[in-house]
């Protein structure tokens, strides 16, 4: 029997490659996105035809069951939020609606519509936050230092509360942070690549960054997204940290994604308070032992070739983008 799979966040980095994977599984793929003047469908447009799209949202309920209604889904990924650090700090009150109290409402249009659908939530290394020990596992406490990060706990522990109130198949993922050429370009990894690609094609010789000195676990969408779809096939609900096991700061970031274009960082990159945040997250370095054993995971991508691949992306986007020849210069 073919299994279906619906995708909240189906229009983000996630979604797009989850997608990809489901639709290589044999899956029927349902994919969610919210009413919006423009498509915003950029990451599934490739997919057109190989999935099908229901409207809802986080914040509207009955939307949520109808979704489920309609689609019968055997597995549920909730990767719907709102994503991006800074901007909790500015709407706080809405990133809890979408990114908290989103996890309430979709579990409980699956308590009200099938409790046997098996859920998946996309947790955050954010929840570790302001980290005493490293690395970071299952074990590690909790210390968020955003209203994001807060609003994830509130998710992660809710999906907890789920599986031992009700018995329902629901498991968090606790991501490190993952990029990919279709990573929003707001995120430092995209801006960093897009800009050297920017750079590079002469539209511009500064790249102005908050910063520098910030360590984060990178890893590629397309490993971590085969961690979630194995979670939802064990054979008990758990709850993995996903990671690489490597950490790197930004400044390292810098150094490789320049490098790679021919070009030294320190002739563009300029520290610029504006992008410094009110509470940093100094440090991440995840252990996924636990996903290594249980499932077999272990991601192919290494922190270089990531870089090197978005890099590769950016300035063949660009290329494309600008009349021939433009996107050459140096
Ligand atoms: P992303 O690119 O920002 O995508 C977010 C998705 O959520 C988009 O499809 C967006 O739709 C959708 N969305 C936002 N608010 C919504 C609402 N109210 N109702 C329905 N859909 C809504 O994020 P991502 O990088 O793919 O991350 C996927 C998930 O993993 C997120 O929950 C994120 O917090 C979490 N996570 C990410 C990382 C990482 O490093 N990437 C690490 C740990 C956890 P629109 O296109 O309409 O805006
Ligand atoms: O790329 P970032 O914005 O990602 P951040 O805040 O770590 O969050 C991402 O990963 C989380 C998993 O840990 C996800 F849950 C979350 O949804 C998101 O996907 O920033 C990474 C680091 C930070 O320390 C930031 O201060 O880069 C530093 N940074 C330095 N300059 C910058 C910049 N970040 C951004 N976005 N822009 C800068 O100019």
């Amino acid at each position: 029997m073919t299994r279906t799979a619906l995708i909240t966040g189906i229009t983000g980095q996630d979604g797009s490659y989850l997608a990809e994977l489901l639709i290589e599984q044999g899956y029927h793929v349902v994919g969610m996105t919210r009413r919006s003047s423009t498509s915003g469908q950029e990451r599934i447009a490739h997919l057109d035809g190989q999935l099908e799209l229901v409207q809802g949202d986080l914040l509207d309920q009955a939307s949520l069951v109808e979704a489920l209604r309609s689609s019968k889904p055997h597995e549920v990924y909730n990767l719907a939020a709102q994503s991006f650090v800074p901007t909790s700090w500015n709407q706080p009150v809405l990133t809890g609606e979408f990114t908290a109290l989103g996890v309430t409402r979709l579990l409980e249009a699956i308590r009200q519509v099938d409790p046997t659908i098996r859920f998946y939530q996309a947790s955050s290394s954010e929840m570790f936050g302001q980290v005493q020990v490293s690395p970071q596992d299952e074990s590690t406490p909790f210390h968020p230092r955003s209203p994001y990060g807060v609003a994830k706990v509130y998710g992660h522990l809710l999906t907890v509360n789920y599986r031992e109130s009700y018995g329902i198949f629901a498991v968090s993922g606790i991501c490190f942070n993952h990029e990919s050429p279709r990573r929003g370009l707001e995120f430092v990894t995209r801006k960093v690549t897009d800009g050297v690609a920017r750079i590079k094609a002469g539209l511009t010789d500064e790249l102005r960054l908050g910063n520098l000195a910030a360590q984060r676990d990178w890893g590629f969408a397309g490993d971590y997204v085969r961690a979630m779809w194995l979670m939802l096939q064990n054979d008990e609900p758990r709850d993995y940290v996903i990671a690489t096991g490597h950490t790197h700061t930004v400044r390292e970031l810098c150094e490789v994604a320049f490098a790679h274009a021919g070009l030294d960082y320190r002739d563009h990159v300029i520290e610029d308070a504006k992008y410094l945040r009110p509470a940093e997250v100094d440090h991440l370095l995840g252990d996924a032992s636990r996903a290594r054993a249980d499932l077999g995971w272990n991601p192919q991508v290494s922190f270089q070739e990531l870089v090197q691949m978005m890099v590769d992306a950016d300035r063949a986007r660009l290329e494309r983008a600008l009349p021939a020849g433009a996107a050459s210069v140096g």
